[in-house]
């Protein structure tokens, strides 16, 4: 019988491997200067990472914060969606922050995954609802995640997995490539410009994209903890800098390479042409600032 499936598989195997041959990606940069991979598919075999980050026994914690009006708008979806995509086959803890604790949909998790609430609150202004990100990671890091979980990834809510988000993603320090930015020259990224703020950078690397980044709880600890630094710092100076927690980030990340660049594959926005996607692994979720933004 086993024999028979084999040459049933057969013609499948062969399709897969065509597929593959003008997958080498040749029209997108795979590599960074600093030799970081550049992670779009069709460069890898995912079951490859999955091998080895089993023999590991890697475990991921992913944070994810909805406070106020985001829990309803987008915290079931994000939840559901990961469950089909995020990290499948691996143990997960959903670290959901939220001002809303009794608010928390319930989700029928698989095997080793599950969800743990932790109630913060509400700041008035959204930059602080954003940036006050960093200390609450911080915080869960050090009285749970580092006894439990190797891996953290800090996700924005407003988001919804469509594809494979697998254990290729994980490495020592993790960013992003902004959808909106891969593309263009250097001179357009929207970095902090202001020399009074702690994130002012002239130049830099690459656009990373906030709403997601990580690595191992070591490393992610460190960036959470200089990005809130600088954060503070700017306070105490009466600025704030231009994208944010953002900004601190792509600050950071200029000065700490990270090892791994996540493709926008791991996070698209659907309303940009999408010629070098092949897999949308995370797309946007529509934003519905008037009423989402609302005071
Ligand atoms: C955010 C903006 C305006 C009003 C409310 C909020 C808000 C954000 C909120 O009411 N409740 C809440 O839980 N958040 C959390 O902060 C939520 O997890 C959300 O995904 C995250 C960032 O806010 P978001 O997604 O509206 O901002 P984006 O998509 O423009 O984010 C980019 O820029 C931000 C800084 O301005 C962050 O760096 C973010 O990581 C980036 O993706
Ligand atoms: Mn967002």
């Amino acid at each position: 019988a086993l024999c028979w499936s084999v040459w049933l598989l057969l013609p499948a195997l062969a399709r897969d491997h065509r597929d593959l041959c003008p997958r080498a990606r040749t029209a997108v940069k795979t590599q960074t200067e600093w030799k970081a991979p550049i992670m779009w598919e069709g460069m890898w075999d995912p079951l490859d990472y999955d091998r080895i980050h089993a023999d590991n026994q890697s475990s991921v914690a992913l944070t994810v914060f909805a406070v106020g009006r985001y829990l309803e708008a987008y915290l079931e979806t994000f939840l559901v969606s990961a469950e089909k995509h995020f990290m499948v086959g691996f143990p997960v803890m959903y670290y959901v922050f939220t001002d809303q604790t009794d608010k928390v949909p319930f989700i029928a998790m698989g095997p080793h995954r599950y969800i743990r609430t932790i109630k913060v609150e509400r700041h008035s202004r959204w930059q602080d609802i954003s940036m006050m990100r960093m200390k609450a990671i911080s915080e869960v890091i050090i009285s749970e995640i580092q006894y439990l979980y190797s891996y953290v990834f800090c996700f924005d809510v407003d988001q919804i997995f469509t594809g494979r988000f697998g254990s290729e993603a994980l490495g020592e320090s993790v960013a992003l490539l902004h959808a909106h930015y891969y593309k263009l020259p250097k001179n357009l990224f929207t970095y902090d410009h202001n020399p009074k703020s702690k994130a002012y950078m002239e130049t830099g690397d690459y656009y990373y994209h906030a709403a997601i980044f990580g690595g191992t709880w070591q490393n992610v600890k460190t960036i959470v903890d200089e990005c809130l630094a600088s954060i503070m710092e700017d306070k105490k100076n009466g600025v704030e800098a231009r994208w944010h927690d953002e900004s601190h980030l792509n600050k950071y990340f200029w000065l700490h390479k990270p090892t791994k660049l996540l493709s926008p594959e791991y996070c698209w926005d659907k309303n940009l042409p999408k010629s070098d996607i092949i897999v949308m692994r995370l797309i946007w979720a529509p934003k519905d600032y008037d009423r989402l933004r609302a005071p």
